[in-house]
């Protein structure tokens, strides 16, 4: 059976862009089809500035949201990084085969490192070898399949050069992953910046859709979106990027195609309150469902505990088997 492991990290609350560019497909696709894992990475929010109380209150929050979106504990598994040490056993194995440039080459290190150094942070260490961290989160778990939004692509790769050259130097012991995208809004966009992705610990709400909001405030946001100054509805993400922003998420919450949708629309202003719409009705049963479940946080935690039970009965073995591999002696 297919193994499948995607995560999400508590840098933030979840956005529109993590739900239609993963969490939904983890929901409709991939609990069903495959041996699947659902990871609240936090061990990955520490490498930026944080605060310890909202990383623990976010985790908390992030997987009672996965829970509210769909993921079935009968189905899926459902765990939290840090309650697996695995993953930790595994990167340092995967830091003895990145190398430092590869590294340095990462797209999100350059971005997320110059907007550190911007606001007078220093940069941590963890930042440069967080790709390798998530290369374990992948590997420990023998996975086939890491369905993510497009900006995840660059970090799927190294952990498949990663798994390959592992497997060269010390014997097969990792399967190769490969990522899975969804077949729109696999990069969803700032609704203020069309230019730049819906990040979820960026600090201006305004562009971003929280999965949260009331439903007036989605609405809001949406019907201010930016767009431009031309008047026809296009799908063209290089000169029209709101708009095309809009169709996609549109496109996503319906299961349409955004080229065919601006066809149907003479202004935008009547696309803005279609996708205002959409949105809001793509969000409510999981709103309804959240506030149910974060009134019992017992039955979260207990969801979580047998999650990580799960998720170390499959790492294990896969992780030991590459401690051997590299040349480690076994304890006695
Ligand atoms: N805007 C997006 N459009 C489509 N997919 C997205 N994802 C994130 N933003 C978008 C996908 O959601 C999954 C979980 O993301 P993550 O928690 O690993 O964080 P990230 O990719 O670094 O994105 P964020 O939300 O912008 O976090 P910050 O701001 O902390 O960096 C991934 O599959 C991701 O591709």
């Amino acid at each position: 059976m297919t193994r499948t492991f995607s995560g999400i990290k508590p840098t933030g609350h979840l956005t529109l862009g993590n739900y239609l560019g993963a969490v939904r497909r983890w929901v409709e696709v991939d609990q069903h089809r495959s041996d699947a894992l659902f990871s609240v990475v936090d061990l990955h929010a520490l490498t930026v500035e944080h605060d310890p109380a909202r990383v623990r209150r976010l985790t908390r929050q992030a997987a009672t949201l996965l829970l509210a979106a769909g993921l079935d504990p009968d189905l899926c598994t459902v765990f939290v990084q840090s309650h697996v040490d695995e993953h930790t056993r595994l990167s340092y194995l995967l830091e003895c085969t990145a190398t430092d440039g590869e590294l340095r080459r990462m797209i999100q290190y350059k971005e997320k490192s110059a907007e550190a150094r911007a606001s007078g942070e220093s940069v941590r260490f963890s930042l440069l070898s967080y790709p390798v961290l998530m290369a374990a989160d992948i590997l420990a778990y023998g996975t086939d399949e890491v369905p993510v939004g497009e900006d995840q692509t660059q970090h799927v790769e190294l952990t498949r050069d990663l798994a390959v050259r592992f497997n060269q130097r010390y014997g097969h012991t990792f399967a190769i992953p490969k990522a899975t995208r969804p077949p729109v809004a696999a990069r969803v966009m700032n609704l203020q910046d069309p230019t730049s992705k819906m990040g979820k610990s960026h600090d201006s709400g305004a562009g971003i859709v929280y999965l949260l909001d009331e439903p007036d405030v989605v609405r809001k946001k949406v019907m201010r979106a930016v767009t431009d100054s031309g008047s026809e509805v296009a799908y063209d993400r290089e000169n029209s990027p709101g708009v095309a922003n809009l169709l996609e998420i549109l496109a996503a919450c319906g299961n349409a195609d955004p080229g065919e949708l601006a066809g149907a629309y003479a202004s935008y202003g009547a696309l803005k309150k279609d996708t205002a719409d959409a949105v809001v009705e793509v969000l409510r049963p999981l709103r309804e469902r959240h506030a149910v479940l974060a009134a019992d946080p017992g039955q979260v935690d207990a969801v979580l505990k047998e999650g990580a039970e799960r998720a170390r009965e499959r790492a294990r073995p896969v992780v030991d088997a590459a401690y051997r591999a590299i040349g480690l002696l076994p304890a006695g």
